[in-house]
């Protein structure tokens, strides 16, 4: 059966997944679930996510929801890779960052991708201006503390690229569209440029393009 990633290639955190395996080399099967036609409300699909959200890995009968811990179990299949150290210190130095998504920066960049990305995309009416605000005032308290890392260091965590940078980079996917208050934040600008000149960012971008075609 192998390993199938159950994405929507548009949305952030299925980039995240299909982007985590182009990154680490695994082969997978690519299923779409179309937004476009509520497929993650299927029962099908809500058997293997109650939640009814992307993306989904299965694995030879193993399913696992949650971005994060998708990308965590596929730097698992590539232990080599250093994408997840193997030291319990520096393992959980690089953990606290998906958290950190999970919490912070993931909420703030939602409320850009939602407003500005979906909304259009789906044609669910005009820009709420408030919620806009709401996420610029979200965005600067929490791109202040990304910022202030990547000012330590090339990565998230440290001098490499771990799964840290696969989790939070992934947002910046639909950075054009969603326009999200990067410009003062230099260290970012730097990151993002190393991450979207990636062979496997590249791949990934193409495969955004699929639903549509
Ligand atoms: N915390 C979850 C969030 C998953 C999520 O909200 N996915 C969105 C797309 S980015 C989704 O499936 N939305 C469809 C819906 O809510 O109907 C994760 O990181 O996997």
């Amino acid at each position: 059966m192998g390993l199938k990633l159950y994405t929507f290639p548009p949305s952030p955190r299925s980039f995240k997944v299909l982007w985590a395996a182009n990154q680490l080399g695994i082969d997978y099967e690519f299923e779409l679930v179309d937004f476009s036609k509520q497929a993650q409300k299927a029962p099908e699909f809500l058997a293997l996510n109650p939640n009814g959200r992307a993306p989904v890995l299965e694995h030879d009968g193993y399913v696992l929801w949650e971005s994060n811990a998708i990308v965590e179990y596929l730097a698992s299949l590539k232990p080599q890779s250093g994408a997840m150290p193997s030291d319990v210190r520096a393992q959980n130095a690089v953990r606290k960052w998906l958290y950190w998504d999970s919490a912070h920066w993931d909420p703030a960049c939602a409320i850009f991708a939602f407003e500005r990305v979906v909304k259009p995309l789906f044609g669910l009416g005009e820009t709420n201006e408030a919620e806009i605000a709401r996420g610029m005032q979200l965005f600067q308290n929490v791109g202040a503390v990304l910022e202030g890392e990547l000012k330590k260091h090339r990565y998230v965590a440290g001098e490499t690229l771990t799964v840290a940078d696969l989790a939070i980079g992934s947002a910046l996917s639909i950075a054009e569209r969603a326009r999200f208050p990067t410009e003062s934040f230099r260290n970012i600008l730097r990151w993002q440029a190393d991450l979207t000149s990636l062979p496997s960012w590249k791949k990934t971008v193409a495969m955004q393009q699929m639903p549509s075609a």
